[in-house]
């Protein structure tokens, strides 16, 4: 028998206090998990619905659209991460009081790191840590021959008192990644989504404290020949997007500098834009930034974090201040330095007050200098980051309960928790007071995310 399967996610935040923000970054682009896993399940010869996080609340808003989503359904797979947790856990919730629900299996960066606490305090059936691509069917096999999961590799369930995680599966190689199909872009919502995402690699080589990606230190890119011709052949999707953009979601597209000096030669005619984030060790290298200026760039996001020395070693992006000055030089002369956006982190375990004016005076001029966009925000303890794995070293105390709470993120009181070094609320003022000076002294600075909120 076959399994019937919807996929879904829920979308980043509803009726959010900062509006217009929260929904520029929902339709920055689909959620390519869903798209990507809805081919991969289809290909295993599953039967496969999607429903993307734009129509999320018209299909589960209530028990009885809940009830008539989920009719007929064998197995509910949705994708999370931190943000998206808790409207996924009240769906979960909802669920429960079907007289029948079908299976449930949660996936993507929440449910991999937070897999023991999802399993013991969610009635959820089963938990895939890391990529899908292969754990997900082959999950689906033993459940359709009635065999037994816990020889399926990278998840997690309970099975009566006992929590069951079995050991972790290999990774996808570079070949296996060029080799998966393309997303279902065509179940992709028509003219809402900006930018179409698109995967060239996977992971990356550093570790950065606040990060929370799956891959650290580990980067498997696709070879360059067969990134033009997947790139080629998802361009007929650009027409489902507003921008008509893509966006190259990997960690660190230039992680790999004689490959992506060769991608930049194969798609230098390319006829769309590209978004892309790129590592400033990266393009300082001779011939990067040469071969990325060949790109038709929209906008090349880097992540600078910190605009002190200390800070910078302590986050641990083996980057250097005079790397960044360097990098802003060799933009200078470009030609694309009014699409680079750096981006900055406010708040870093250690920082008072001093650090984050030292951060935001170096923001500020670079970014003034160079005519570029820039991004700061607070930090924000992600599971799975090495902040979190070492909070209570630094006196943070965030639980795993706490990102239960719907809209966490803008809760006081885990804010003080994240920040114990920050005296809330006078820093916050006095910080948010030196903002608005910086950007009465720059007033031609372009900003995205923390500073709009002001
Ligand atoms: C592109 C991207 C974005 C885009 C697009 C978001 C979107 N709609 O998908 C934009 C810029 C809008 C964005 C915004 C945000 N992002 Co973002 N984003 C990414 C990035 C770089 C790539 C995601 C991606 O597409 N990867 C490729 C796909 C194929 O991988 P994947 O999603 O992990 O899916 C695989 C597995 O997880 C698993 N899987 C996933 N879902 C499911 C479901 C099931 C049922 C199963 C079985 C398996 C499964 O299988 C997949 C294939 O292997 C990741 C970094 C990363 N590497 O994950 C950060 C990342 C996911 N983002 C992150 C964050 C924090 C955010 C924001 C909250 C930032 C902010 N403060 O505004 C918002 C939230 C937006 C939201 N929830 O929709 C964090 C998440 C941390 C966490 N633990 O939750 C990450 C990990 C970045 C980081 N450095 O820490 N983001
Ligand atoms: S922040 Fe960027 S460079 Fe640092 S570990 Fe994450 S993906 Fe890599």
């Amino acid at each position: 028998m076959i399994l019937r399967v919807l996929l879904t996610a829920p979308p980043f935040a509803e009726a959010d206090p900062w509006g217009k923000i929260i929904k520029e970054q929902a339709r920055v682009c689909p959620k390519q998990a869903l798209y990507l896993l809805a081919a991969v399940l289809e290909k295993h010869g599953q039967q496969v619905t999607l429903i993307d996080p734009l129509d999320f609340e018209s299909h589960f808003r209530s028990p009885d659209l809940i009830a008539q989503s989920v009719s007929g359904i064998d197995l509910l797979g949705i994708s999370i991460d931190a943000s998206t947790w808790p409207r996924a856990r009240r769906l979960l919730i909802n669920l429960e009081d079907l007289s029948r629900r079908p299976l449930t299996v949660l996936g993507g960066p929440h449910a991999s790191v937070l897999d023991e606490y999802l399993a013991r305090t969610t009635a959820v059936d089963y938990l895939i840590r890391g990529e899908g691509e292969k754990s997900f069917p082959l999950l689906l096999d033993f459940l359709q021959a009635g065999k037994d999961p816990a020889l399926v590799p990278g998840i997690t369930f309970r099975r009566g008192e006992e929590l069951i995680q079995t050991p972790p599966g290999p990774l996808l190689t570079p070949e296996e990644l060029a080799e998966l199909p393309l997303p279902k872009f065509e179940l992709m919502p028509k003219g809402y989504y900006d930018l179409l995402p698109i995967e060239t690699s996977r992971g990356c080589f550093y570790a950065c404290i606040f990060c929370s990606i799956g891959f650290q230190r580990n980067w498997r890119g696709i070879p360059p020949g067969q990134v033009a011709d997947r790139i080629g052949r998802l361009v007929p999707y650009l027409d489902r997007t507003t921008k008509k953009c893509i966006f190259i979601v990997d960690d660190c597209f230039t992680a790999d500098h004689p490959r992506l000096i060769q991608i930049a030669d194969q798609l230098s005619g390319l006829d769309s834009r590209l978004v892309f984030m790129a590592r400033i060790t990266d393009l300082v290298v001779p011939g990067m930034l040469e071969a990325i200026a060949r790109l038709p760039v929209e906008v090349m996001e880097m992540g600078v974090e910190s605009g002190y020395e200390e800070g910078l070693q302590r986050v641990g992006k083996k980057l250097l201040l005079e790397q960044v000055k360097q990098a802003g030089q060799l933009l200078g002369k470009s030609g694309i330095r009014r699409q680079a956006r750096f981006s900055f982190i406010m708040g870093l375990p250690w920082e008072k007050k001093r650090e984050i004016f030292r951060t935001l005076e170096f923001a500020f001029k670079l970014t003034h200098r160079l005519q570029s966009r820039l991004i700061v925000n607070f930090l924000t303890v992600f599971p799975g980051s090495l902040i979190w794995r070492k909070r209570r070293d630094w006196g943070i105390q965030i639980t795993e309960q706490d990102y239960d709470q719907e809209r966490w993120w803008l809760d006081q009181d885990i804010f003080r928790k994240c920040h114990p070094l920050l005296n809330i609320p006078t820093d916050l003022e006095h910080i948010l007071t030196y903002i608005k000076v910086l950007m009465n002294y720059f007033p031609d600075i372009r900003h995205d995310g923390f500073l709009k909120w002001l």
